[in-house]
């Protein structure tokens, strides 16, 4: 029996694919690209193409495990050196029944709320998988119905969000397919070879027909590599870019007159801010010369369609907040969201409007406490465990993540993980660095075992993700597990009860225009389907500036602000927000170097900036653990220096490198390659147990929050480096 599932990738990815899995006697044999996806079309990254590595890795977790030997990392502890992950991990946990490890969850969970309070507990989960479903419902559910602490959920995108909300109103932007019409292409702190490959086939095609690609990075990433101009900045300093490139916009003239009398507001007060920030004066922060300032702007406020892909690069820096937030201001100023092939993309995912409110349920929070529980920042899970009080963390449970790996501050992490009296779920499909401090670890299934409903933060169709075959083990989907804790905990409400097609349909029936008409039944039949955009525009704009019409937009395409239409409190794009002055911000945007940063003050001894960045190849810490995906990847564990740093510091190609700063220390391997400017070095995520020293690049990275949504900061960092002497 053989039969091809339609599919969708829910990886913390902006692509969202479209996949088909072919099932032969209920065994996954191979997964492909879904063809008829109309933005993603039938290719896959190349990790998911190896998903089959992934579902069948003899390293799952395929049953409940209760922890037997001390916690902390499999390397400081007995065991067979080079047996597999699942051969050491019957070292550490011995099997047992799910009714056993929810009855020991449901005994510790009841004991902790009777000493310290339902706050004691904490649940810690991100981007694991983006289902609606699998990604926050029936979880929330059981967490706000107990009473437990609110995650704080910042890790990634809280910054730039902010940033683009204070401009816009709301998270939407330019389509992907709508890059084949445009004609001047910015990627802005944006590795889209790496991070969001299937936007490049229509920037691929948009350079066939004459567009430039500008990259602006620090990093000189794959992206920079195929550029047509690529601009090293400074990290932390993209909001003076923006403001040169604003400062020449109006001082030429180069800007929309009629958009910004129409549709912006505080026009004047931007022009005043923008006339301190002259190309010399914006050259000495970013590192770029004053003459390709005055050339981008000139470029790009003349050369249209002109569009911006901003990922969320320049928001993990201290002030990523303003950064985000002066670049969002660009298409405002030049009117180029009336474009077909205009505007910015950041992330689209508000466009979706799930009701995330019916799936999650925080009213059960006043059932449990008569009020919202207590919130905790999840990038500074370090110093939660370790000093909060009132009630201290006793309980963590993990699902969605691995904090052992990707939160800041590790060596503090560890720490607090290490605390004896602490007990630790880890819900899992691998035995990762999170759960060598687990009391219990339970199987987690992987999309090919669950269904699930999965939009997208790079496009804008929706999906049914089906469920192809059983699940492996005794894995369970979070619906699951959390719905056999809810019961276990004898937790009555009807909603634990729910069905998931239930839930889909809850999750679809909401007020947002844009899902009318769109049903469970809908997406069933049909894998791919658009969000309405009732009137749009697009059509008209699209006979004005394109020739050829245009094949890969289906239907109208959608200009979400053409005539205005912000989501702002003025209804406005903001250049200055009431909003932000109220919060104690700038109201219109400056630029202040980060504090970890040359230029910034609290640099001193420590002069190297460094970017932790992402690997291009695995996501996040996923698919580390993965030796076909892991052998893609070789500039894992390298640090990549400029000569001149390198040479400063008698370090050559190939040498052992000590990184450190006073959270903490790594050893690395210099690489000496020309993909860093001076004063900067960058090294990429990994397992911590993967590290000769058991500690990963966050050794480094710090609590510190940004200026806007108490995000992450990343790619603030202050290092040191010197040649390692064993
Ligand atoms: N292959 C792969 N794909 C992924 C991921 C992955 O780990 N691997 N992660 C996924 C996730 S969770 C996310 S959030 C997205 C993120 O996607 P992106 O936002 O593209 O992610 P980053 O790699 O963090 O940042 C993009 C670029 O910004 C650069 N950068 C760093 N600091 C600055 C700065 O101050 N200014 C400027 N201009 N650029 C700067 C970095 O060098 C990097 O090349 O990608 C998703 N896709
Ligand atoms: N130094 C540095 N640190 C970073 C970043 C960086 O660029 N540099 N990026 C940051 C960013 S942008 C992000 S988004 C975070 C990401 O941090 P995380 O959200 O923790 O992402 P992953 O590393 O992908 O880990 C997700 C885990 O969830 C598991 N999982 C997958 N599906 C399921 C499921 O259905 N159920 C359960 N229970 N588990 C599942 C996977 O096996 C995996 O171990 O990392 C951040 N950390
Ligand atoms: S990780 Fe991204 S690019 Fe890769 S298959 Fe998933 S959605 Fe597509
Ligand atoms: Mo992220």
């Amino acid at each position: 029996m053989k039969r091809v599932v339609h599919a969708a990738c829910p990886h913390d990815c902006p692509d969202a694919c479209g996949v088909l899995i072919t099932i032969e006697d209920g065994r996954a044999t191979r997964i492909q690209g879904d063809p008829q996806h109309p933005v993603t079309r039938g290719f896959l990254c190349a990790k998911v193409a190896k998903y089959l590595d992934r579902v069948y890795s003899p390293e799952r977790v395929l049953y409940p495990m209760r922890r037997v030997a001390p916690k902390g990392p499999w390397n400081a502890q007995s065991c067979a050196p080079h047996a597999g992950e699942g051969a050491r991990a019957t070292q550490v946990f011995e099997r047992i029944s799910w009714d056993e490890a929810l009855d020991e969850i449901t005994r510790r969970f009841r004991s902790i709320i009777a000493e310290y309070g339902p706050e004691a507990i904490l649940p810690y989960s991100y981007g694991g998988t983006l289902g609606a479903l699998n990604g926050g419902s029936m979880d929330r559910r059981f967490f706000h119905r107990m009473g437990a602490s609110q995650l704080e959920r910042t890790i990634c995108s809280s910054a730039g969000e902010e940033g683009l909300k204070s401009v816009l109103g709301i998270k939407l932007g330019t389509e992907p397919e709508q890059f084949a019409h445009s004609r001047y292409i910015i990627a802005w702190g944006a590795n889209i070879h790496g991070n969001n490959v299937h936007l490049w086939p229509f920037i691929a095609e948009a350079r066939r027909k004459g567009a430039k690609l500008v990259v602006i990075d620090p990093y000189r990433t794959r992206t920079a590599k195929c550029a047509d101009w690529y601009l090293p900045i400074n990290p932390g300093t993209d909001a003076a870019l923006a403001l040169g490139l604003m400062h020449m916009i109006i001082d030429e003239n180069l800007f929309d007159a009629d958009y910004v009398t129409r549709y912006t507001v505080g026009f004047e007060e931007l022009k005043a801010r923008a006339e301190q920030y002259s190309p010399e004066k914006v050259a000495h922060w970013t590192g770029i010369s004053a003459d390709d300032i005055r050339k981008l702007a000139r470029e790009y406020a003349t050369v249209r369609p002109s569009v911006i892909r901003v990922n969320y690069g320049i928001q993990r820096s201290e002030r990523g907040g303003m950064s985000m937030r002066a670049v969002t201001m660009l298409p405002c100023l030049i009117g180029s969201w009336k474009e077909v092939g205009g505007g910015l993309q950041l992330s689209v995912s508000e466009a979706f409007g799930l009701n995330s409110a019916a799936l999650k349920m925080p009213e059960l929070m006043l059932k449990a406490l008569g009020r919202p529980a207590r919130i905790v920042n999840m990038v500074q899970l370090g110093s939660a465990l370790n000093t909060l009080t009132g009630p201290p963390i006793q309980a963590l449970f993990v699902y969605n993540s691995n904090p052992a790996a990707v939160c800041p501050n590790h060596n503090e992490v560890v720490r607090g993980l290490m605390r004896p009296d602490l007990f630790t779920v880890v819900h899992e499909q691998f035995f990762t660095d999170t759960t060598d401090y687990a009391d219990i670890v339970l199987p987690a299934t992987t999309f090919f075992e669950h269904k699930d409903l999965q939009a997208a933060y790079g496009h804008y169709y929706l999906q049914v993700s089906n469920q192809a075959m059983d699940p492996l083990g005794e894995c369970r989907s979070n619906v699951e597990t959390f719905r056999a804790l809810a019961e276990r905990m004898g937790l009555e409400d009807e909603c634990f009860r729910e069905s998931v097609d239930a839930m889909i349909d809850q999750a679809l029936d909401s007020p947002n225009p844009r899902l009318k008409g769109i049903t469970r039944e809908r997406l069933e039949g049909d894998p791919h389907v658009r969000l309405n955009f009732g009137q749009s525009l697009g059509r008209a704009a699209l006979d004005e500036t394109t020739e050829g019409g245009c094949s890969q937009v289906a239907g109208d395409p959608f200009l979400p602000f053409a005539e205005g239409n912000f989501a702002t409190p003025s209804g406005k794009a903001e250049f200055y927000s009431e909003t932000l002055k109220r919060q104690g911000l700038d109201p219109v945007v400056a630029f202040a170097p980060p504090g970890e940063s040359r230029h910034g003050s609290k640099a001193a001894g420590f002069p190297l900036e460094l970017l932790a960045r992402k690997p291009d190849n695995h996501l996040n810490s996923s698919f580390a653990n993965l030796p076909t995906v892991r052998e893609m990847e070789p500039g894992i564990g390298n640090l990549e220096m400029h000569p001149d740093d390198a040479a400063a510091r008698g370090v050559r190609d190939g040498d052992r490198v000590r990184a450190f700063n006073p959270r903490g220390e790594i050893v690395l391997q210099a690489r000496v390659d020309g993909t860093v400017p001076p004063g900067v070095v960058a090294a990429r995520l990994d397992w911590a147990r993967f590290s000769p020293g058991g500690g990963n690049i966050n050794v480094l990275t710090s609590e510190k929050l940004t200026d806007m949504g108490n995000a992450a900061t990343f790619y603030s960092v202050s290092v040191e480096v010197e040649l390692f002497r064993a």
